[in-house]
């Protein structure tokens, strides 16, 4: 998929996002919220007195002043299963308040697909004026699409990417086949840097099918490929502390004294995988057994390579949320927003673990990991 950066757009968008940054504290994922309706507006528009019943408001109608002027959005989130969703959630709910003008209707899918169309169909229902998609997986989604369109509201999908269907407005999100690539190229450079000759790696993968998880992969594949490199297994431990702990036991049983590089497709898995090496007796982080990568760079994760044990964190910014908000705007305005936009990341790790790459030719730079940098961070 082709990726376009608008500048204008994206300046706008870094502004607000370095904002939010500061603004917002992770919360721990353990305290996300449970699976619930939040916010859903009363389904009932209140009776109009005596009305006659020629001038009976039809249903949509009758949603809209429900919401009292304000704009009403839908929003399908995926799940609660990371620090990074729980940051892209309150950024949603900051951006999405009543006092911004606006009527949230967030549902909370669970990581549960079929939950996530039927929140779509809901806000169908109640005749919503924007519908906000975060899909759990990447495919599947031309039907309800296709209502949607038939409904007139429009669809802007957020974080992960639809790829078989193109029935929505625009798409915010990061570039996770990036992602993958630096994560590889980086290796490539430290490894060599290291003098470490043979690289046999493990991946512990997030949600298969969905576009994080695609994008993660085949770009750490397609450079391990190039380089020659053993990848000894690859399974899912759906983006959840617990699947990341449960696969690596395993790995530690079935790879044990055979791998040098383990690499968690987000932050939360890797808190898990170091559990299990730590039960195992592996050593990980710079200078030790393992070579632990991971990607969000969330807050905890970056106090994680502060504290020597991740060694290089790929960033996937989670705070969207504005340049949704600007989409909606453009919208509002009649305008035609950007159909791809995308949301720039980092790449952090300590001094000693910054090295020169580059990404499909195109020179990459490295933050250094300090206590501001992780106070600044989501
Ligand atoms: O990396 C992970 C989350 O879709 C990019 O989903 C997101 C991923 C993120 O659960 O932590």
């Amino acid at each position: 998929m082709k990726k376009k950066v608008l500048a204008a757009i994206m300046a706008a968008a870094m502004v607000a996002l370095t904002a939010c940054a500061a603004a917002a504290p992770a919360a721990p994922a353990a305290e996300a919220p449970a699976a619930t309706e939040e916010a859903a507006p009363a389904e009932e528009a209140p009776a109009e007195e005596a009305a006659p019943a020629e001038e009976a408001a039809p249903a949509d109608d009758a949603a809209a002043e429900d919401a009292g002027g304000l704009i009403k959005v839908g929003f399908a989130q995926v799940g609660h299963e990371s620090d990074w969703r729980t940051a892209s959630t309150k950024s949603c709910q900051d951006v999405f308040s009543t006092e911004n003008g606006y009527d949230l209707s967030f549902v909370d899918c669970d990581n549960d697909e079929a939950a996530q169309k039927e929140a779509v169909r809901s806000f169908i229902e109640q005749g919503v004026d924007y519908i906000i998609i975060d899909p759990i997986i990447a495919t599947g989604w031309d039907t309800v699409l296709t209502e949607c369109e038939d409904a007139g509201i429009p669809v802007i999908v957020i974080d992960r990417t639809i790829d078989d269907s193109d029935k929505y407005v625009s798409w915010v999100g990061s570039d996770f086949l990036t992602e993958g690539k630096a994560a590889a190229e980086w290796l490539k450079a430290y490894a060599d840097a290291q003098g470490i000759k043979e690289v046999n790696a493990l991946i512990i993968q997030g949600t298969i099918g969905s576009s994080a998880q695609i994008g993660r992969t085949d770009g750490f594949q397609e450079i391990a490929d190039r380089e020659g490199w053993t990848v000894l297994d690859k399974q899912t431990g759906d983006f959840t502390e617990a699947g990341g702990q449960e696969v690596m036991e395993s790995y530690c049983k079935s790879y044990a004294g055979k791998f040098n590089v383990v690499v968690c497709e987000n932050d939360n898995e890797a808190f898990g995988a170091m559990t299990a090496m730590d039960n195992a007796g592996v050593t990980y982080g710079p200078g030790n057994d393992v070579i632990l990568i991971s990607y969000d760079a969330c807050t905890a994760g970056l106090e994680d390579v502060k504290a020597g044990k991740i060694t290089a964190d790929f960033e996937c910014n989670p705070l969207a949320a504005p340049t949704v908000e600007g989409v909606i705007k453009t919208l509002e305005s009649g305008g035609t927003p950007e159909k791809e936009i995308l949301v720039p990341d980092n790449w952090y790790a300590l001094k000693d673990q910054i090295v020169d790459f580059s990404v499909d030719g195109n020179a990459q730079s490295m933050i250094e990991v300090t206590d501001d940098v992780i106070a600044a961070q989501y």
